[in-house]
This record gives C-alpha cells, structure tokens and sequence, in this order.
C-alpha cells in the first residue's frame, strides 16, 4: 500500500487541506486535516455518548451547523430504541450539513471501557453505511477528545478496523477520517502509514 498526496475533488471539493489517500483494493482511504462539519459526503459520523445528548466536542459542533433537527431525532432514537451501546451506532438526517446523513457512534471512554470498542464502532458504522447504500463516508477521531484516549491508540483502531472491513464493501468506496488540528493529523497519519 503506497501513500500519496491526495486532491480528490469529488470528496474533498473546497477544502484546501493536507490529505494522504491509502487504497485497499476499489475502497478510497483518506487520511485529511479539517472540520467534519464541512465535508460533503453521503455519511458524516458522530463522536456520541449513549444518550445521543449532543453537548460538546464534535457532537456540538455538528447540531450548532446542522441543525437542532439532529438533536431532536437523536432523542427520538434513545425514546425508541435505548441508549446506544458503546461501540453501536444510531443514525439521523444531517439538516443542514452537506451530508445526508450522521451516523452517531459511540466510542469508548479511555480508562474505563476497552478502547477495541473503538474498533466496534467503526466497524458499526461501516456496516450502517453499507446497509443504507452509501458510498461516501467521514469519521472524525473518535474518543479523542472528551473520551480521552490517546491519538496514536485511537488512530490503530480506526486503521485496523477500516483495513480489515475494506475488502468486504460493496457499496462504501470512499472513507474519509477527518482530524481536526496538525498534532491529530500528524499522529493518525504516522499510523496509517504503518498500518496500511
Ligand atoms: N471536525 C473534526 N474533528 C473535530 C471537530 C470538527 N469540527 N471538533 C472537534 N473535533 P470529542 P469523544 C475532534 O470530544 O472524545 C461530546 O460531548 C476533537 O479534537 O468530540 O468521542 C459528545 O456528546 C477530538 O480529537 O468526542 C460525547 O459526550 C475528536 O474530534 C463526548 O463528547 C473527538 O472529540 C464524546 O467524546
């Protein structure tokens, strides 16, 4: 697997930013620094807790762009179906954010619950994806944040998990997994590099 500087314009389309593309056969990896509440593709995901309640971090970032629409349905999601599991995933429309829709995913909280579910909500959320017959995703760095698991640990998960979920897509051809700031980016790519 080589890596390569990456304009895709279809994906990346006004968004002057660092990216390296990895392949795995047909499926598009892309590594980038930006803001997931700009990204045009067919799946933003959601850095959630269980509760789908959407305060800080990401999860804010996406409802103060997208809309409350996105708040109000996440709750309608938990009413119906229960809080989300660590490692699931639950879905909404995206409002007004270039995207149809946000697949909310829970990942761990590092310290107290083992960061492969990192991995499970990736895989989830990829399978989510497939299910509903999109092509095109974005995964911020899950649990990075207010979860605080370490940037290189959570950059192995999400890379094994695409890695090893690629070759079984069928629908998903471009994954995209946005980092917000030079440190993120710098340490998700030094592992990409590795991993792939
Ligand atoms: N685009 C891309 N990445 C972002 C953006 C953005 N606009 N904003 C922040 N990040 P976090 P978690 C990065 O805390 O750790 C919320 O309160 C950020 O720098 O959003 O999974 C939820 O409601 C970090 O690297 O998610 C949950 O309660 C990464 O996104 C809880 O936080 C994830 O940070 C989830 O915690």
């Amino acid at each position: 697997m080589s890596g390569s500087i990456c304009a895709d314009k279809s994906f990346l389309r006004r968004w002057p930013l660092l990216s390296m593309e990895f392949r795995v056969g047909a499926v598009s990896v892309v590594v980038a620094k930006g803001d997931i509440t700009e990204v045009e593709a067919d799946a933003i995901v959601n850095a959630a807790n269980s509760y789908l309640e959407h305060g800080g971090g990401v999860a804010g970032a996406i409802v103060r762009k997208g809309g409350q629409v996105i708040q109000e349905e996440s709750r309608e999601w938990v009413r119906r179906h229960g809080p989300v599991p660590v490692g699931g995933v639950a879905v909404t429309s995206a409002g007004r954010l270039k995207a149809r829709y946000v697949i909310h995913a829970v990942g761990p909280r590092c310290g107290a619950e083992p960061i492969e579910k990192l991995g499970d909500a990736v895989r989830n959320a990829l399978a989510k994806a497939e299910e509903l017959g999109l092509s095109s995703i974005a995964f911020p760095a899950i649990s990075t944040g207010v979860f605080g698991c370490p940037y290189e640990a959570a950059a192995e998960q999400m890379a094994r998990a695409i890695k090893e979920a690629a070759p079984g897509l069928r629908t998903v051809r471009r994954v995209l997994v946005v980092l917000y700031g030079d440190e993120a980016y710098q340490k998700f790519l030094e592992v990409f590099k590795k991993i792939f």
